[in-house]
């Protein structure tokens, strides 16, 4: 059975564009419910850790520096079939092909900084809330 949690950050590009709270909307419009969320800025070394799953590709040290660049929003989302059904909100990596009505077409500008960050399985779902989140602030 799929889970009923994902995590989901709001990348630095969108919070200075003041777009918080437009995606915000567009999620819960979607049925999720929000069930943690914290505003965060994480420094290198912290965003390093986050994305240690990419430390072999060649946009690893920009994407560690873009996400430590500023402030995030960081949440902890329910709904059935969470996980697939955000990246199906967020759109493709690259905002160029992403699907009209998604989060990345509306609000992101290139790959490097598209605007917000889901995770990809259960399995990292649940590495990233307890990345951000202790049990006592999940709702
Ligand atoms: P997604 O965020 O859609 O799951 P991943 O997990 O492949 O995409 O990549 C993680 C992050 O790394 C992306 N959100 C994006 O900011 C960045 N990224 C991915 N591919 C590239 C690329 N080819 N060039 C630059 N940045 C990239």
């Amino acid at each position: 059975m799929q889970g009923r949690l994902t995590f989901s950050m709001i990348k630095p590009d969108a919070v200075s564009a003041n777009h918080v709270g437009a995606i915000i909307a567009m999620i819960e419009k979607s049925g999720f419910i929000i069930k943690a969320m914290s505003m965060t800025h994480l420094n290198e070394a912290e965003a390093q850790s986050f994305y240690q799953v990419h430390a072999d590709r060649p946009f690893y040290k920009e994407l560690c520096s873009f996400i430590a660049s500023g402030p995030v929003v960081t949440m902890v989302l329910e709904k059935d079939n969470a996980v697939a059904d955000l990246r199906k909100l967020m759109g493709t990596t690259n905002p160029l092909d992403a699907a009209e009505g998604t989060i990345r077409k509306i609000f992101a500008k290139s790959i490097d900084e598209n605007v917000i960050h889901g995770s990809d399985a259960d399995e990292t779902a649940a590495v990233e809330i307890a990345f951000f989140f202790s049990g006592r602030n999940i709702i």
